[in-house]
């Protein structure tokens, strides 16, 4: 009788949600699948029918209890809809139709206070709820997404294997993603891109903060890119051929390498290369906001995120930007000449700074840990991000080494493969900075990403100062250097001659 049930359901038919279903039902499973919008689950199914192998794995329901009932016990049902309202109104519509220790498992790109709240609510009553990350976008869902979840360890261990079928998958021996599938032909063997992240929201937390990785990731090849053209005076497709030689090294990586498939794409409506004719407004989703805000909020030093995410925010107010030009002067660009030598620093630059912002994501998620009472494997969750998602790069796999090598680690920029790549590369990426800077090239990621190096490596900066100033006008206190730690001193400044208290 059981045989005839669904393995999983999944609810939510655009593109991601077909998309999974399609790959789980690649990897043998029994799919249910419903959609608020009838007509998307005929559609589907009529597609399924159509181009799909798999086709017989997956089963459309039109109506909710249906679809609940033709699903296995304990039942394992996947949200992919849209985040926020949308997720609480499907999982309402969904509550009473379950049964105790049914698993609501949402796939969306929710906000991990959310994932915590609807954890707490599921489970005071009876039933379960995970929080997963999905990444890789569409063809990340069809063919192996990077999958971060998280929830009671009960309800993993009963998702884990369909997870683990359907993530991306890295070679046991090179390390590197294996190749990806195609309809019907699933990726056979290999490690998966997933592992439990930890309870309730930090599955979310962990995905939110790729997102943010994914943003200075990509501001900093933006800027790389920019200086090779107004700075060397390049042509979109040499700049791609050089994004494609740098793919053969340490940067290797999905971004770099469709950076240069973009940049050496010719406008297909008329003459040059398309991404000369693409408008300079960055959009943006939020994710990298949340992750900027929660450093914010945290007291984590993630600033070069944070300046991923103005520097889209700068871009979009073009039309001020084009009025500005003409009246805001700045220095006139001196062409550079020495072509080889500033793009091998550019590269360095573009290397030193990525390791920086990794730091500062590990870090900020080192802090998250703390104030939501998680454990978090950080070498694992740079495993999981080596392939299916969009930061997946070659580099990651040295995160890996380095957690594994030091599990209590506090900053990536200590482990000795980084600190010597940047001990190597900083005289390069000091250079690129003061040659923006001397001609007015905006390059706030860069910049930012060494500032972050800059202080972490000081044992000394200027906040005796600042605090001496919050002394002054608020009586905030201070401790001295020639005092234990936490002992707190205050003057009525300004202090000739005038006693010091201890606080
Ligand atoms: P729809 O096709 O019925 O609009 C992505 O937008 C997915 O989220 C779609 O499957 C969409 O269903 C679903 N969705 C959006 N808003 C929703 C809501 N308020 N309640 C339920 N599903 C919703």
């Amino acid at each position: 009788m059981t045989t005839n049930l669904a393995d999983i359901g999944l609810v939510g038919l655009a593109v991601m949600g077909q998309n999974l279903a399609l790959n789980i039902a690649d990897h043998g499973y029994h799919i249910a699948v419903y959609n608020r919008n009838s007509e998307k689950t005929l559609d589907f199914i009529k597609r399924c029918e159509h181009e799909e192998p798999a086709h017989e794995h997956v089963k459309g329901y039109v109506d909710m209890l249906a679809f609940v009932r033709a699903i296995k016990r304990p039942r394992k049902i996947v949200l992919l809809v849209k985040a926020g309202a949308a997720t609480d109104a499907t999982i309402e519509a969904l509550l009473p139709h379950l049964e105790q220790g049914d698993i609501v498992i949402d796939g969306g790109n929710a906000h991990w206070l959310d994932t915590i709240r609807r954890e707490k609510h599921l489970s005071s009553l009876g039933f379960a709820f995970i929080g997963s990350g999905v990444s890789g976008g569409e063809t990340g869902a069809r063919f192996g997404p990077s999958l971060m979840p998280s929830g009671t360890l009960e309800a993993w261990s009963s998702l884990e294997p369909i997870w683990r079928d359907i993530a991306a998958k890295i070679d046991h021996k090179t390390g590197e993603p294996l190749p990806g599938a195609a309809p019907g032909k699933p990726v056979e063997g290999g490690v998966p891109c997933t592992a439990y992240i930890g309870p309730n929201g930090a599955g979310h937390y962990v995905k939110m903060v790729h997102n943010g990785i994914e943003y200075i990731d990509m501001q900093l090849i933006c800027e790389a890119y920019w200086l090779m053209k107004t700075l060397l005076g390049m042509e979109a497709g040499e700049i791609g051929k050089v994004f494609q030689e740098w793919n053969e090294g340490v940067l290797s990586s999905f971004l770099i390498e469709i950076t240069a498939d973009i940049l050496q794409q010719k406008d297909p409506a008329g003459e040059g290369y398309l991404v000369d004719k693409v408008l300079d407004a960055a959009g943006q989703k939020g994710t990298g906001q949340w992750t900027a805000s929660s450093a914010l909020e945290l007291g984590a030093p993630a600033n070069a995120i944070a300046e991923a995410v103005f520097a889209r925010a700068l871009s979009a107010l073009k039309d001020e930007r084009v009025k500005a030009s003409k009246v805001l002067q700045g220095p006139v660009v001196k062409l550079e000449t020495d072509r080889v030598a500033i793009i091998e620093a550019i590269r360095d630059a573009l290397y030193c700074s990525k390791i920086c912002a990794y730091a500062q994501g590990f870090q900020l998620m080192a802090e998250a840990q703390i104030a939501y009472a998680w454990t978090l494997n950080f070498g694992a969750i740079a495993h999981i991000w080596r392939g299916g998602c969009i930061i997946r790069a070659r580099f990651l796999q040295k995160i890996t080494d380095a957690y594994a090598t030091d599990p209590g680690l506090k900053n990536l920029m200590l482990d000795p493969y980084f600190t010597e790549v940047l001990h190597t590369g900083q005289a390069h990426w000091r250079e690129v900075i003061a040659l923006a800077v001397r001609n007015g090239i905006p390059v706030p990621a860069f910049g930012s990403a060494l500032a972050y190096l800059d202080g972490y490596r000081s044992a000394s900066l200027p906040a005796n100062l600042l605090q001496a100033q919050r002394d002054y006008f608020g009586a905030h206190t201070y401790e001295r250097t020639d005092q234990s730690r936490g002992r707190f001193f205050h003057v009525d400044w300004p202090a000739v001659g005038r006693p010091q208290s201890e606080m």
